[in-house]
């Protein structure tokens, strides 16, 4: 298999460096730690280590040191199409370089072999209470998977440290191969009643077939925006919740099954990956409120009233960027050259222009600009993909890419058991006493 092939080609040279830093650099420090970052979330320690993406927070996301702009251009393209090919995003996550279309197309042919769905994860799925969220039954489906996890029966077995990767490539390539078919299943069957299995379609790529599965009235125009969604949301560096916990539990050499099912959990949370739901029924609070895209005037009032109601308006601020996500800005340009007159793409215009100035005002978030949550729903929306609730699993399916390719990379490179350190309040209050002490004397 071609990722095989060109991840163990790296490898000793990965090896290596990591060895270097571990074994001879090991005392260099690279950050403080502040009281602040303590108590405040630890934001901004630099503390978890990726080659895959890169957040600056004056630039935003880079894949594999590509800007998004330079991703969505590069990668090669499913024929006839403007966006690329998910497979080629895999490859690119994975090995680290812009694949041909032939390879591309051979992550492709990997997942068509890999798609179907065992019978029983589609009866515990019909099992559940109607009303049960579909973050509940994606993380149910995704760990139910784990029964026939190749990692967990070859570490039973018993095999060497430097062999983790290989069963961790092919469990990963079997899930991401699976997800599209099952959340297209869960919205089929949760939102239409439709109980049969999903028909996959071996001949069409990632997003179309997904697309197909979903059932959209426009299968191209949604392939499209699902080749984009997927790769938009697919890794935003390791220390969002659902890349951290991801991570986090495969350190425990847990299969991607359990590791994924917690960065899942993690994604459930509404200031993570529910945050798109909240934002569309904002936006559509918005317009029902004042019967379609509102005044400047009107809506500046309205932002207002959010905050003062003790809400936050949800898709804007970041714990790390600092300028409008470029994530937000791919997605917009996607709604204004397909559907510049949707009044969703009007009113998300608007929204840009005053929200900022409203969180400015208001002088406590840090970020006042967009992330990708305050475009993604607005996308879905205007395809006819109208459940908000289900928007989160449609970002679960392409978090997929980027975690499991981090979990692959970090068996490779024997990344250890994460196990940070503790303190007590009194350890940090005496801490302050010493400095402020000091400070006086
Ligand atoms: N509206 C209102 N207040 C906001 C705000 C917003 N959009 N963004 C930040 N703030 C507030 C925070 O609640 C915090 O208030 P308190 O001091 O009273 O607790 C203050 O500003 C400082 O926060 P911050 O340091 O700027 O931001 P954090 O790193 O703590 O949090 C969040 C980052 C993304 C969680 C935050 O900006 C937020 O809640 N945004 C709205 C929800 C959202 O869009 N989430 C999706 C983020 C992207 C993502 O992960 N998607 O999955």
């Amino acid at each position: 298999m071609i990722l095989h092939e060109k991840i163990s080609a790296q490898l000793p040279a990965w090896r290596e460096r990591t060895k270097v830093l571990a074994k001879d650099h090991a005392d260099v420090v690279v950050d403080d730690v502040t009281v602040g970052q303590i108590v405040g979330g630890m934001r901004d320690i630099k503390s978890l280590l990726t080659d895959i993406s890169y957040v600056d927070s004056a630039e935003g996301i880079r894949l594999r040191g590509m800007s998004i702009p330079e991703v969505l251009k590069r990668l090669p393209r499913a024929r006839g199409n403007k966006m690329p090919l998910v497979g080629g995003l895999y490859y690119l996550l994975l090995v680290g370089e812009i694949p041909s279309m032939e390879e591309a197309m051979a992550v492709e042919d990997e997942w068509d072999k890999r798609a179907e769905i065992p019978d029983y994860v589609y009866k515990m799925l019909k099992s559940m209470p109607k009303d049960t969220h579909p973050m509940i039954l994606l993380t149910q489906a995704v760990m139910s998977l784990g029964v026939n996890s190749s990692f967990a029966k070859k570490y039973k077995e018993g095999m060497k440290k430097e062999a983790y990767w290989e069963p961790a490539l092919e469990d990963s390539l079997d899930l991401t191969a699976k997800l599209p078919v099952i959340a297209a299943f869960i919205y089929r069957y949760k939102y239409f009643g439709e109980k049969r299995k999903p028909r996959y379609y071996t001949k069409l790529d990632y997003g179309a077939n997904f697309a197909r599965m979903m059932k959209t009235a426009d299968k191209k125009q949604y392939a499209e925006l699902s080749r984009l969604y997927f790769i938009l949301h697919s890794d935003h560096e390791s220390g969002n919740v659902s890349a951290h916990a991801t991570h986090l539990v495969g350190s425990s050499l847990a299969d991607i099954y359990f590791a994924f099912s917690a960065g899942l959990a993690g994604l459930a949370g509404p200031l993570h990956g529910l945050a798109n739901q909240e934002c569309l029924a904002w936006y559509r609070e918005v317009l029902e409120r004042f019967n379609g895209v509102p005044t400047r005037d009107d809506l500046y009032k309205f932002a207002w009233d959010t905050l003062n109601s003790g809400k936050v308006i949800p898709g804007y601020g970041h714990a790390v960027l600092r300028v409008p996500d470029p994530r937000f800005i791919a997605f917009m340009e996607f709604g204004r050259t397909n559907f510049p007159d949707d009044e969703l793409i009007r009113l998300a215009d608007m929204v840009f222009d005053v929200v900022p100035t409203v969180l400015k005002e208001q002088g406590k978030a840090k970020n006042p600009a967009p992330n990708f949550d305050a475009a993604s729903g607005v996308m879905q929306y205007h395809y006819g993909v109208r459940n908000f609730e289900f928007y989160t699993v449609l970002f679960g399916v392409g978090r997929a890419l980027g975690v499991t390719a981090n979990y692959v990379w970090a068996r490779a490179l024997g990344q250890p058991l994460e196990r940070p350190k503790s303190v007590t309040t009194k350890m940090l209050e005496d801490a302050v006493a010493e400095v402020k002490g000091r400070v006086n004397t």
